[in-house]
């Protein structure tokens, strides 16, 4: 069953990156070099994720954090499963009681099924205000996207999607009950559209009561089917 546990990133993006993808990977981390040919770019690229792979006791604690998640819903999607196959084959007044003193099991226990069958994992970023939340989850993000404060500053809820490498940086506002409207983040207006992000993220105008931003940002070291909340 371990081996359906796929947390960590592989070589893959690296083989399918095309010049201009090698170029921006290798721009975003300010790494100087004077290569002209694709493939002595990609293979800087692969030594650099290879060392900090290697080195890093965070992303190697990530990794068995991830690998555990994974494996604790696989176990509970067999218990269900189980409880599901062994509720058919109840005599049918028994079946009938069960499903009596729990409404709805059936249908209960088919979605519990189907959302541990979702490889995707949500980390839930919590602490008090001023903790350092939006601090650490800007270090993973290399670069100053949440506001941090003394003050209460993050009052909107976030979630962020880690992207590919070269895919385009975007972040979606949910306002209550309305179309999410998107912002698009290019070389160019990365700034400015990082100010109309962090001034979304502390409105507290009353149309941002219960609003939801996402963010789809890279983050080198979470895999792309983990998403981090920030209440
Ligand atoms: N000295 C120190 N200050 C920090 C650290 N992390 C965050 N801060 C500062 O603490 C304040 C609150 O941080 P912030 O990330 O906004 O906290 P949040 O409310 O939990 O999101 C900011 O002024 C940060 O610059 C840290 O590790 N050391
Ligand atoms: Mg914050």
């Amino acid at each position: 069953m371990i081996d359906e546990v796929k947390c960590t990133k592989t070589d893959d993006n690296v083989d399918s990156m095309d010049i201009d993808g090698a170029k921006t990977w290798l721009e975003r981390r300010d790494i100087k070099h004077y290569h002209v040919l694709l493939e002595d770019m990609k293979n800087l690229i692969r030594t650099i994720t290879q060392t900090q792979l290697a080195t890093d006791p965070l992303s190697e604690a990530m990794t068995k954090a991830l690998s555990k998640c994974r494996q604790m819903q696989l176990d509970f999607s067999e218990i269900y499963k189980n409880f599901d196959e062994g509720l058919k084959k109840l005599p049918k007044d028994a079946k009938t009681s069960i499903q009596t003193e729990f409404k709805k099991i059936d249908s209960k226990l088919a979605t519990y099924i189907q959302r541990l069958s979702e490889p995707n994992c949500i980390i839930l970023v919590a602490g008090e205000t001023s903790a350092g939340k939006s601090s650490f989850l800007n270090l993973l993000m290399e670069r100053d996207v949440l506001p941090t404060s003394h003050l209460a500053a993050t009052s909107t809820i976030c979630l962020i999607h880690p992207i590919e490498l070269e895919s385009t940086r975007y972040f979606e506002v949910h306002l209550n009950g309305k179309k999410p409207k998107k912002y698009i983040v290019s070389k160019q207006n990365e700034n400015e559209m990082l100010t109309k992000l962090q001034k979304k993220l502390v409105c507290r105008e009353e149309r941002y009561r219960n609003a939801r931003v996402d963010i789809y940002w890279q983050v080198p070291l979470l895999d792309y089917n983990v998403s981090i909340m920030l209440p």
